[in-house]
């Protein structure tokens, strides 16, 4: 029996009800139906199942062991401390106590059963905290800026992607019946969607808030980047516009390409909703509703040119858009241990090992941040490089903290042996994610293990080189804008793509096709050999590969849509 499509799923949802209910009341399978597993993305959460004992299963002929992944929605990736407590709770009494921070700042955590789906949303919600949206073909997660030392635009910037969730936040109520029991009314299943219409939208759509001279959101991997533009007072004058971000990519179907976003003029703070609504809409109504694949803003921007969508956009918005202004990025990762930032208040950022905050033999970080959580009276912060700041101490409570941090090894990963280490990044991968070729997070701590001798051996173990692992080519750890990259191919195989930037400006190219550890070794080795003897002072390990003619600029069809000469000087491309 050939399956429904999305599209045609999305449309006799009754508004993103499905048959939810039924299926979570039924005891007979610890799975959703079909239908019911794509509509419930749209709540936040994924069917998956646990591939380390899929074999296993199968020969016991039993169905494999479903579980559930719940996504938070935490636009700006701010939590309190009783948030944190609470999820903690949640973490330990329903999923696989652990905390995933994710590269879009907020949490993730996995294995939660069928029967427990429920009771664990609820919870959720009783830590005023919601999953909606956080998965399916509507706006995701909205990033925004956690650069500690701008304490006061980091504020701005926070309510900017708290209002930009809300007004792109689907109109249903299927997640309040679904999961809180709201009572039903008449209209139930008919709520106007005014921005989404019947069937949302195409595919996922990513909006994220950088202010220089941080991209620590990755603003250009976004279908809507907005980079804050201050003025000389040090206000808010507006944000410059990037359209058609977006890094999944298939292997060898070179239609199926990463893309950085291109910057396509500025706009004031009064115009933001309105501009973020045209390119909305404009992908709602141009996007392709037959190719998934094929499906996100980046694609539409391609197919009909950028020149007619930013016309659409302008018409749709009822105002053209001023010149883009100067802006310039220094990185995109983030600055660990502890800064004094501009309110006064101190911040400290921990580099987190792929965001899994779990306990672990002398590692006890899970336990470790309850305890910070008991105490602490500020907030806590996730970064979009899958790390956490603990923000907001009086400087009289700095002892208590380190005391903690100490005590539970919090600052293992700071002080980890090479700074590649501090910074890198890896997806979810296996066991969890049912699209993952291979390894990544349980990979990185071996890769990095296996990197570090050669870094040792050409005194680069300073050297802030930016690593990125992704399991397969959809590049959610954002691989294609590292300065060396794995992306899976298949179990212990991956795609070496090297010669991204550290400011998320350049992407990075092939330069070996499925290679096995000792291969990667053996490619990098002579690079980081030449790099260690010909680089420019403060030149990065990317940067001297391109200069060095060691690599090309990638090969799709396009590629580098922000020339990073022409970004330093600020002009858009
Ligand atoms: Fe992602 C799908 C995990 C950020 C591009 N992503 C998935 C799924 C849900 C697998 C699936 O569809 O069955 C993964 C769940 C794994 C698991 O077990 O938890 C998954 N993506 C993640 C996270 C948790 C990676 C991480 O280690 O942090 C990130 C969660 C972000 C969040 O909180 O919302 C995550 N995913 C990203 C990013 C990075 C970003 O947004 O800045 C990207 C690249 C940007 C983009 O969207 O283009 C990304 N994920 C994808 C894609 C490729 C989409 C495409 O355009 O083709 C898929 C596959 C899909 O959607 O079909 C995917
Ligand atoms: Fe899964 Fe691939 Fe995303 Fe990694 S990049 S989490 S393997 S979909």
């Amino acid at each position: 029996m050939s399956h429904p499509s999305v599209e045609d799923i999305k449309i006799n949802s009754r508004r993103l009800r499905g048959t939810m209910e039924a299926g979570l009341d039924d005891a007979v399978t610890g799975s959703l139906n079909f239908e019911d597993q794509r509509t419930i993305k749209f709540h936040g959460s994924y069917q998956q199942d646990d591939r380390d004992l899929r074999d296993e299963r199968r020969r016991q002929k039993l169905e494999p062991a479903h579980q559930f992944m719940i996504r938070i929605r935490a636009p700006g990736g701010v939590f309190t401390p009783e948030q944190w407590l609470k999820l903690d709770a949640i973490a330990t009494a329903y999923a696989n106590h652990s905390l995933r921070v994710t590269t879009r700042q907020t949490f993730q955590i996995h294995g939660v059963i069928k029967r427990e789906l429920k009771e664990t949303m609820q919870a959720i919600n009783a830590a005023m905290l919601d999953t909606v949206s956080a998965c399916g073909d509507v706006n995701r997660n909205v990033l925004g800026a956690t650069n500690p030392l701008q304490s006061r635009l980091h504020a701005q910037v926070h309510d900017w992607a708290q209002r930009l969730s809300l007004h792109f936040k689907p109109k249903t109520r299927a997640y309040y019946e679904v999961w809180l029991d709201e009572e039903k009314v008449a209209e139930s299943g008919q709520e106007q969607e005014p921005l989404y219409g019947d069937a949302y939208l195409p595919r996922k759509f990513k909006i994220a808030v950088a202010v220089p001279p941080l991209n620590d959101v990755d603003v250009f991997a976004n279908d809507l980047g907005l980079i804050a533009i201050v003025d000389a007072a040090g206000e808010l004058a507006g944000f410059n516009v990037a359209i058609g971000g977006g890094m999944g990519a298939s292997h060898s179907i070179a239609a199926h390409y990463p893309r950085l976003a291109n910057v396509i003029g500025f706009v004031t703070p009064d115009q933001v909703f309105t501009i973020a609504e045209a390119a909305v809409t404009v992908q709602r109504d141009l996007g392709d509703r037959v190719e998934r694949k094929h499906a996100r803003f980046k694609y539409t921007i391609d197919d009909h040119g950028s020149d007619k969508i930013v016309a659409m956009m302008e018409e749709r918005a009822g105002f053209k858009l001023q010149p883009a202004r100067p802006w310039h990025f220094d990185h995109n990762g983030d600055r660990f241990g502890w800064v004094e930032g501009e309110d006064g208040h101190w911040h400290l950022t921990l580099s987190v090992p792929s965001g899994r905050i779990v306990d672990r033999p002398g590692r006890p970080h899970l336990t470790g941040m309850r305890e910070i959580a008991r105490v602490h009276r500020g907030h806590f912060r996730m970064t979009c490089n899958q790390n956490l700041i603990i923000a907001g101490v009086p400087a009289a409570e700095r002892e208590r903290i380190d005391a903690l941090v100490a005590q539970h090894a919090l600052d293992s990963e700071n002080k980890a042996p090479t700074a590649l280490a501090r910074s890198a990044v890896a997806c979810v991968a296996l066991p969890t994610c049912a699209l993952a070729m291979a390894e990544a997070e349980r990979y990185l701590p071996g890769f990095v293990g296996a990197l570090e001798p050669l870094l040792d051996k050409h005194g680069l173990r300073e050297q802030p080189i930016l690593l990125r692992v992704s399991g397969c080519p959809n590049g959610c750890s954002r691989p294609y804008l590292a300065e060396i990259a794995l992306v899976g191919k298949a179990v212990g195989r991956y795609n070496l793509m090297l010669g991204g930037d550290h400011r998320g400006l350049r992407m990075n190219t092939l330069y070996r096709e499925n290679v096995t550890e000792p291969e990667i070794l053996a490619a990098l080795d002579p690079l980081l050999a030449r790099y260690a003897a010909e680089r420019e002072p403060e030149e990065h390990f990317g940067d001297f590969l391109h200069r060095a003619g060691l690599i090309e600029l990638p090969a799709y069809p396009t590629h580098v849509r922000v020339d990073p000469a022409e970004a330093m000087a600020g002009a858009s491309a």
